[in-house]
């Protein structure tokens, strides 16, 4: 059946052969039980390092030395669990035997949203201020990246001496930030983290075209498009999903006015929709033209952000889409040409993008069908991905190939998702709790509205 699903290709794309329906959901227990394998087998074969290599039972380092991330980023995943225990030696191993001041140069984005994140989430479940102070200095380290003629972050940061380096970073490396540094500033009482973050995002949105269209990257120093394309998926998405998110836990009328006009250009110009299809493709910033009929499985984090912004019937038929390519392959490649229907990226890193989107469509909705399309997104990865101890990345959908990789953000955000869609933990959920890009969630009743336009220093 699934077979004849993927021949019939886009005439069938919101049919109903679909490979999830009408199987038994996985429970909560059943992923919760595979997090836990998988870490097991990275404290033992990968402990002290980054990543763990799931096929070769090595490990992996992004960088010359350390800076476990692996273990950062499971952390909370592990408290929305509830394993104690593995978060407790987490904590002490941070504490005890993790230092930062390093002389590596370490991309500004993906620390900010996996290491600072992490840290902060570690602080907000224990509230230990020596954890805040381990953030604080992490904090302190990345902001140096912002000394930029433009206030926008280099895209590479040297931990230990401050230096910056790389001018050119896409939207998603500029305007990435709001978030974390908003949360550090609350914790701190230090505005100067929230203010530097917004000015790297203020600074994009400043320079849309007259269309209220964004480019995909820039150049720091002198603060020119280096690419006029707009774009909602790899290399853009977290810029819109930052603006949206941190003005629900800071409450920034700033915020709120920069996503409504940039969500309103986005819907207006970037769609391309059949009866049974919606796809958001690259268009040209100043005139609206449609350039390059290609998707990113990054863009299946859409959903989430239109169901949130109360636009469910594109969010719902976006995320069958998704589902609908998700089906074709029986995993979803990186990257798509929906005009030609070839694969142009044919791996898949065990992202979390569209788990994360039929968790919120659940949510929002309560239809059964999110449910079911998670049970095939969970079957399928347990089907090709699993390896004897833990899950590796897949370099090409079309043959299953699995190239011995484990990302950090599948503990951080795949498995997280998986378990909160299949009903674990309800007290975590999107209704009490704003996740960060690399799902880490903070609780908004900590976040005092009063308090908060003090400390973030917002008018
Ligand atoms: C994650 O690291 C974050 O969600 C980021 O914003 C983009 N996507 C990756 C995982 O696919």
């Amino acid at each position: 059946m699934m077979k004849l699903y993927r021949l019939l290709g886009v005439v069938a794309l919101c049919g109903s052969l679909t490979s999830g329906f009408g199987q038994p959901a996985p429970t909560a227990a059943d992923v919760k039980a595979e997090f836990i394998r998988s870490w097991d087998a990275y404290r033992t074969y990968a402990w002290g390092h980054d990543v763990l290599k799931p096929v070769t039972k090595g490990y992996a380092d992004w960088y010359k030395a350390s800076l476990h991330i692996s273990p950062i980023d499971a952390y909370s995943t592990m408290r929305v669990m509830g394993l104690d225990k593995e978060a407790k030696e987490v904590e002490a191993y941070i504490l005890d035997s993790v230092s930062f001041d390093k002389d590596l140069f370490v991309k500004t984005f993906e620390v900010n949203i996996r290491i600072l994140g992490g840290l902060l989430s570690m602080y907000q479940w224990t509230q230990n201020p020596q954890l805040l102070a381990k953030a604080k200095d992490f904090g302190d380290r990345e902001l140096n990246a912002f000394n930029s003629p433009t206030g926008l972050p280099y895209y590479l940061v040297n931990l230990k001496t401050g230096q910056g380096k790389g001018a050119v970073v896409n939207i998603a490396e500029g305007g990435t930030y709001l978030f974390e540094m908003g949360i550090l500033s609350y914790y701190t009482k230090d505005p100067k983290y929230y203010q530097a973050a917004k000015k790297a995002s203020t600074y994009i949105y400043d320079h849309r075209s007259a269309l209220n269209l964004d480019g995909l990257s820039l150049n720091i120093e002198t603060g020119q498009w280096t690419d006029p394309r707009s774009f909602i998926g790899a290399c853009a998405d977290s810029y819109y999903e930052y603006l949206y998110k941190s003005w629900l836990l800071f409450n920034d009328p700033d915020l709120k006015k920069m996503w409504d006009v940039s969500i309103a250009a986005i819907n207006k110009y970037v769609p391309e929709e059949s009866d049974t299809a919606l796809w958001y493709g690259y268009v040209d910033m100043n005139t609206g033209a449609k350039v390059l009929p290609e998707v990113t499985l990054y863009d299946a984090f859409f959903p989430t952000l239109l169901g949130m912004n109360g636009d469910m019937r594109l969010a719902e038929k976006f995320e069958h889409t998704w589902y609908w390519l998700w089906n074709r392959y029986g995993l979803e490649p990186g990257g798509y040409n929906y005009h030609t229907q070839q694969v142009t990226d044919p791996g898949y890193d065990l992202n979390p993008e569209i788990v994360e989107s039929a968790y919120y469509l659940h949510t929002l909705t309560g239809k059964q069908e999110y449910l079911d399309m998670g049970t095939t997104f969970y079957n399928d990865i347990l089907k090709y991905c699993k390896t004897p101890i833990a899950f590796s990345s897949i370099s090409d959908v079309r043959t299953m190939q699995q190239n011995d990789e484990l990302p950090t953000f599948f503990f951080a955000e795949t498995m997280k998702y998986f378990y909160l869609l299949f009903g674990g933990n309800p007290s975590v959920s999107i209704n009490t709790y704003v996740f960060n890009t690399e799902a880490n969630p903070f609780k908004k009743a900590d976040f005092v509205p009063s308090e908060v336009k003090k400390r973030l220093a917002i008018q």
